[in-house]
């Protein structure tokens, strides 16, 4: 059955600055915590490009976005590098400036929505050097940046997000070693949350004082939490993982507020952050606009069940457990469950506890890792994506049909980028970028296929 989606319905794809321009040690911009990282333990990355070179969307955006006309996108994420833009905190880069304007202008010229992001795990050094987000100056000269974004570019940029993925910063970054710093210490950890929250405030307060004709959110990954059984432990272990990883920031953002059985629990566990009245003010008076919604996989939890050491330090983990479902679905070459209808879930959550909010997806998408050995006939032959993109929209449409406000789809990504630690070992975009041949760029099957989709705003 014909699947017809909403008028003017959003369709595109998402990426990052740091993920695809590369040209991070030229024309003015400062390092990044990932300049640094790889510079100094490139041992920690999968293979040997670093964020210097990625896909080189620096020089490449007017053949780049030329392809996103030729598969039919109307709309494409990605964000703004802090540290090309102001590499001492303070002053504009004017060729960074005239690099944005460049991209914005091309993306408008060919009918390509810009939707833009002021960060995306990026941190400048120069600000980690002040304590990254545990830091409130940190907190300030981000806010300046914002400022200075919606100055030069909120003319013509209309959808604004203040971060990607926030916790994923505080999970990487302050209690798995996944991300510089590396810190692994929960309070600091709760510390980074709220000034995170606190600082899209501030973002959100300044854009809306400009009285600019846009709106403003955040994009949230959100992980829908499964509980093993109805059995009451199961269910309050993974209520408590939703709360962790996802009321975290979806509360503040929407509702102005925290709930206060995560604050109880915080509370209880001596890990109150630093705060002032006025924080709490700001952010119950500067909610978001529209939502952006991450969609990868969901949680499965149960509860505790391993006794935990008394002199470890106090984790997450340790009042929960992941367990693997019998039923679930892999992604063979990434190691992620595939579960479509999460994103019916999320729809259902954000309608009956988030107002109806508008929302988009701003990231789904399906990682490969060797998609090489899917070349054939000059393309990768990715069936396995059509699938995957085909049952997310499905269910998508669903929800949308049962009075979801869902306003776009973009997968995760464009063309295959560079990823933190990964770098290119996982693809998952609609073009394959060919790093030996000057990152060129080859059209998949699913690009093509989606063409189509996008053309007709109708999934067959
Ligand atoms: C999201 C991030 C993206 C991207 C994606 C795929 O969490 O917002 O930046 O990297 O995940 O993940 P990975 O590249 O680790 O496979």
């Amino acid at each position: 059955m014909k699947k017809v989606f909403p008028k003017d319905f959003l369709w595109g794809a998402a990426a990052s600055a740091p993920q695809t321009e590369g040209a991070s040690t030229i024309d003015g911009k400062a390092p990044t915590i990932w300049d640094h990282w790889f510079e100094t333990e490139p041992e920690r990355f999968w293979g040997e490009i670093g964020p210097a070179e990625t896909s080189r969307f620096y020089e490449m955006y007017p053949e780049e976005i030329d392809n996103m006309k030729k598969i039919n996108m109307n709309s494409y994420r990605t964000s703004i590098s802090w540290a090309r833009l102001l590499p001492d905190g303070k002053t504009v880069n004017p060729k960074a400036k005239d690099f944005y304007n460049r991209v914005i202008d091309k993306q408008l010229a060919e009918g390509i929505e810009p939707l833009m992001n002021l960060f995306h795990f990026d941190m400048p050094m120069l600000m980690q050097e002040k304590g990254g987000w545990e830091s409130r100056e940190v907190v300030e000269a981000y806010q300046f940046y914002a400022e200075t974004c919606f100055e030069l570019f909120g003319d013509r940029v209309k959808k604004w997000f203040t971060f990607n993925e926030p916790i994923v910063v505080v999970e990487c970054g302050y209690l798995y070693q996944f991300h510089y710093p590396c810190v692994v210490d929960m309070k600091r950890a709760v510390q980074v949350a709220f000034n995170t929250a606190l600082a899209s405030a501030k973002a959100i307060k300044s854009y809306h004082e400009a009285k600019l004709d846009g709106q403003i959110g955040i994009i949230l990954n959100l992980t829908p939490s499964y509980p093993r059984s109805e059995d009451k432990e199961d269910v309050a272990a993974a209520n408590l993982v939703d709360l962790l990883f996802n009321r975290s920031f979806l509360d503040p953002a929407v509702k102005g507020t925290y709930p206060q059985e995560l604050i109880d629990f915080i509370q209880a566990k001596d890990l109150m952050p630093t705060y002032g009245e006025s924080d709490l003010t700001c952010i119950a008076e500067n909610t978001i606009d529209i939502l952006g919604v991450n969609y990868y996989q969901p949680r499965r939890i149960q509860k505790r069940e391993t006794p935990v050491d008394p002199n470890e330090a106090i984790m997450p983990e340790h009042f929960y457990e992941n367990y693997e479902w019998p039923e679930r679905v892999m992604n063979p070459h990434r190691g992620w469950e595939i579960y479509p209808k999460g994103i019916y879930d999320i729809a259902v959550n954000i309608k009956e506890n988030y107002g109806n909010i508008p929302w988009y997806i701003s990231e789904n998408g399906m990682g490969v890792e060797g998609e090489e050995k899917f070349l054939k006939d000059g393309m990768i032959q990715d069936d396995y994506r059509i699938e995957f993109v085909g049952d997310h929209l499905s269910y998508l449409h669903q929800a949308i049909e049962e009075g979801a406000n869902c306003f776009g789809y973009h997968m995760w990504t464009f063309a295959d980028c560079w990823s933190w630690l990964n770098t290119y070992k996982n693809r998952y975009g609609y073009y394959q970028v060919d790093l030996a041949d000057k990152a060129a760029r080859h059209v998949k099957k699913s690009g093509l296929w989606m063409s189509q989709v996008m053309k007709e705003n109708t999934l067959e």
